[in-house]
């Protein structure tokens, strides 16, 4: 966690211009790089320095940010995403719909249209419907161990399956991968989960060597399901469109639900169809601009700090050092009531002058007794002024 007192994101090397985007409360920070030269321009990012921007209370706040770069794979441009602990996945099914919205947003497009995007799980192509959401083709999920990957081998229902000890919890689970690794647990009751306790422990064990998303799943009918998300690299999120995907797909082929159905996250529902003739998974869902923001460049923002810092009080060799050298320039502007508290520290020059000369006069020309009344009776007629305002606008 950074430092309160710091300049904040001090590791940024220029402006940063970002639009914040959620979809279902998956809330993404998304810079625009298309028009870079290098293909691999990231915005000097680092794995810090996107620990510091997601961070909600001493950043922006986000479960990840992506960035729009020109294409690397034969496709219109190319995202890539960084989770909030710095890490780099393949894909974001909620970071694409929020991509797909900013891209129209930015370059206004209208509905019907798509675009290919090269992510590092392949091609992936959302296209925006007539009613705002965005439905991403998603391709086809990955169903071999090697592939997903992990250490459970392909069961009966075609896919990794078996039971996990977790904690001395033992879980029956599938596996999916989405480009990213997924796994996903059918429970009677999704809210008697301890999310926190065994997302947690799932995301990082031995049987998902790259580590994993967590997925518990409830079945509230062949066309309707309900879940909870533990994101690897972001902890329990609002919603995960990659999730969301390899979830039906474990549920269909484990037999729990129908090839299309509604999947309810905390943030919202998903609509998800794993299409029998492609084999591609299709997801359907909203989303959102939410602001456009500049971070200006921390080192001008340093510089301006230290040139404030330059004026405060005691810094006298500052201030007198060059008045005394170039006499000719108009002395720098200061703020007697901050920087004089311990005496004048420009008697000769003092822009003060005037009105200290006039409140000594008033001063030495009364007795203490004559100066407390004078202030009574001024508090005394601004009280009665204020009342007789405000009883004049109330009758
Ligand atoms: O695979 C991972 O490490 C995820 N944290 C990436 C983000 C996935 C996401 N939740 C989604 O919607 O697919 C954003």
């Amino acid at each position: 966690m950074s430092s309160p007192s710091k300049t904040p994101f001090s590791s940024l090397q220029a402006e940063l211009s970002f639009s914040k985007y959620q979809g279902l409360g998956n809330d993404f920070l998304m810079l625009d790089g298309r028009s870079a030269s290098d293909p691999d321009f990231v915005f000097g990012l680092t794995p810090e320095l996107v620990i510091e921007l997601c961070d909600r209370r001493f950043g922006v706040g986000g479960d990840g940010v992506i960035l729009a770069l020109p294409a690397n794979n034969g496709g219109e441009l190319r995202m890539r995403i960084f989770n909030a602990d710095g890490t780099e996945p393949e894909m974001c099914g909620n970071g694409i719909r929020c991509l797909a919205r900013f891209l129209a947003d930015r370059d206004g497009d209208g509905a019907g249209r798509t675009w290919q995007i090269d992510t590092l799980a392949g091609r992936i192509v959302p296209e925006l419907l007539p009613d705002g959401t965005i439905r991403v083709d998603m391709g086809a999920p990955f169903l071999h161990s090697d592939q997903v990957p992990t250490t459970l081998p392909v069961g009966a229902a075609g896919l990794p399956q078996g039971e996990l000890d977790v904690d001395g919890e033992v879980f029956a689970v599938a596996a999916a991968g989405m480009g990213n690794p997924h796994v996903v647990i059918p429970v009677p009751l999704v809210e008697e989960i301890d999310l926190e306790r065994f997302g947690a422990l799932l995301e990082v064990h031995p049987a998902f060597p790259a580590k994993t998303n967590v997925h518990f799943v409830q079945v509230l009918s062949p066309d309707h399901l309900v879940m909870r998300v533990w994101e690897r690299g972001a902890g329990p999120t609002l919603a995960c469109g990659t999730g969301a995907c390899a979830t039906l797909v474990s549920c269909h082929s484990l037999g729990l639900c129908d090839r299309r159905a509604r999947l309810d996250l905390p943030g919202g529902p998903l609509q998800i169809h794993w299409d029998a003739s492609s084999g591609k998974v299709f997801m359907d869902g909203p989303a959102e601009h939410v602001f456009d923001a500049v971070i200006p460049d921390p080192r001008a923002v340093a510089e301006a700090r230290s040139q404030a810092t330059r004026q405060a009080p005691n810094l006298e060799e500052a201030i007198t050092a060059p008045v005394a050298s170039q006499p000719q320039q108009a002395p720098p502007e200061i703020d007697c009531a901050t920087v004089c508290t311990n005496g004048c520290i420009r008697p000769d020059n003092c822009p003060s002058a005037e009105a200290r000369a006039r409140v000594e006069a008033l001063l030495s020309g009364r007795s203490l007794d004559d100066l407390v009344t004078l202030a009574t009776n001024t508090l005394e007629s601004r009280t009665r002024a204020r009342f007789e305002r405000d009883s004049g606008l109330s009758g």
